[in-house]
């Protein structure tokens, strides 16, 4: 048996109840084996894929906080310290019912990868809770935060784990969770959270940069494929903060969003989300925490189709997936397919698509950018913001914006060398877990076993 099927295995024996997190390994597994194949024997002995695929470390605990009536309640938080081979632990919190070990091992398995990808010293994890943000007044979101941070703060610091937001977690929960976090260590120690706002240390540039590295990693490949964004048409899922960014780049740069979706379903826009009135209403929809993006339609008079999904529905020239997980499945690649609209499928929210589609796209000749290569302009500019604070000083949103150009710029590149380098030419999923891999192991074995 091969190195890579003997630790799939062992792994789905100890994980395999873990849909999620069995998902990513599998997919970054299969596509390792070209690497595995070169060290098969050194990796064995040093049980060198055991130790990626098994976290560092996971720290459990009890959310208590109390509502607006009085009345108690508890969520349950967690982090997950997965790799730290490279640096420091970084990765997210997010706050959603979907919350559990599962998908936050998967998110942080993930997480070591793209932060690889980066060329930043970085290391892999993620946390977050159960707790679901939606229909929750402003105190009862602070109360929870706080209670949230005076577990987590032993787990993180500067040089050991550095937090940030995810899907339900931004700048206002991050300040909430600084503050507290300030007062029970007695020190100004900003590196220890980031996507702060910009007065306690923030980065320039940390809000919209998910989504305009995204725009970015596009650009790049276009630049292959003979294209612009200007004239390009795109449909997006989601209008959240990684929505809202890449609608903003996509209109300076002449593109058009002419779809967003939502849990409730998918607004249609043909005339495009290109004002600065319509881009900024994301944002409103989201503060208001109603969940909703039929609201958009109700705002601009436009089309809403209440509980669909706009894959394979929207006629667009890419694919943007920016929402959640599996958010495209064989189903949705299918109906693409039939209609015959978009080839281009760029991932921009974490696996958002199913390993049945991905294959079914890459069957049938589609180009597929995988996540952790999208998004990685977010913790890279969180990584940028670590720097900052830890220089104590701050750059300008030009200087950020430069730098995170320039992270996407070499991502695409040496994904795409990777690819090649390994006989998976065209494959930027392949080449994204290849590039990753190889520095991240080749970290571990010079630090022994540990
Ligand atoms: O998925 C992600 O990369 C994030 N949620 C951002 C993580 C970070 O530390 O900025």
């Amino acid at each position: 048996m091969s190195y890579v099927d003997e630790v799939l295995a062992k792994v789905e024996a100890k994980d395999g109840a873990e849909k999620e997190f069995m998902q990513t390994v599998r997919e970054v597994l299969e596509s390792l084996r070209p690497l595995v194949e070169m060290h098969e024997e050194e990796y064995r002995h040093l049980a060198i894929l055991e130790r990626l695929c098994e976290p560092e470390k996971i720290a459990q605990f009890r959310v208590p906080w109390v509502d607006d009536q009085g009345q108690a309640h508890v969520n349950r938080g967690w982090r997950v310290q997965f790799n730290s081979a490279i640096g420091p632990y970084k990765g997210g919190l997010r706050f959603h019912p979907t919350v559990n070990l599962s998908v936050l091992k998967f998110l942080a398995f993930e997480q070591m990868f793209k932060n690889c990808l980066t060329g930043l010293p970085i290391g892999g994890g993620k946390g977050g809770s159960d707790f679901n943000p939606k229909g929750k007044s402003e105190d009862e979101l602070m109360r929870f935060c706080q209670s949230f941070i005076t577990e987590l703060y032993r787990y993180i610091g500067p040089d050991l784990d550095s937090p940030a937001g995810d899907l339900g977690c931004g700048t206002k929960e991050i300040g909430y969770m600084f503050g507290t976090y300030k007062r029970i260590v007695g020190e100004f120690k900003n590196g220890a959270l980031t996507g702060k706002a910009v007065p306690y240390g923030g980065s320039l540039g940390r809000d919209t940069a998910t989504g305009y590295g995204a725009v970015y990693f596009t650009e790049e490949l276009f630049k292959d494929l003979g294209k612009t964004i200007a004239g390009t048409t795109f449909c997006l899922s989601g209008f959240g903060n990684v929505a809202w960014g890449a609608s903003r780049k996509i209109a300076e740069l002449g593109g058009k969003v002419v779809a967003l979706s939502g849990p409730d379903g998918y607004i249609y826009d043909p005339e495009g989300i290109t004002t600065p009135e319509k881009i900024d209403y994301l944002v409103t929809m989201r503060d208001s925490r109603r969940d909703k993006v039929q609201d958009y339609a109700d705002k601009f008079g436009c089309e809403f189709h209440a509980g669909e999904k706009p894959w394979g529905r929207v006629n667009a020239d890419v694919y943007m997936p920016c929402a959640t997980q599996n958010d495209i499945r064989i189903e949705d690649a299918h109906r693409i397919h039939e209609e015959g609209h978009s080839k281009i499928i760029i991932e921009v929210a974490n696996m958002p698509t199913t390993q049945e589609a991905v294959d079914f796209f890459v069957e049938n000749g589609y180009i597929v950018a995988p996540s952790k290569a999208v998004n990685a302009a977010g913790v890279a500019c969180s990584e940028m913001e670590m720097s900052q604070n830890a220089m104590k000083l701050s750059w300008t949103a030009e200087e950020v914006d430069e730098k995170l150009h320039v992270v996407m710029a070499n991502i695409y590149r040496n994904i795409t060398a990777a690819a090649k380098k390994y006989g998976k030419e065209g494959d930027m999923i392949a080449g994204a877990n290849l590039a990753a891999a190889e520095k991240i192991l080749d970290a571990m074995v010079g630090q022994g076993v540990c």
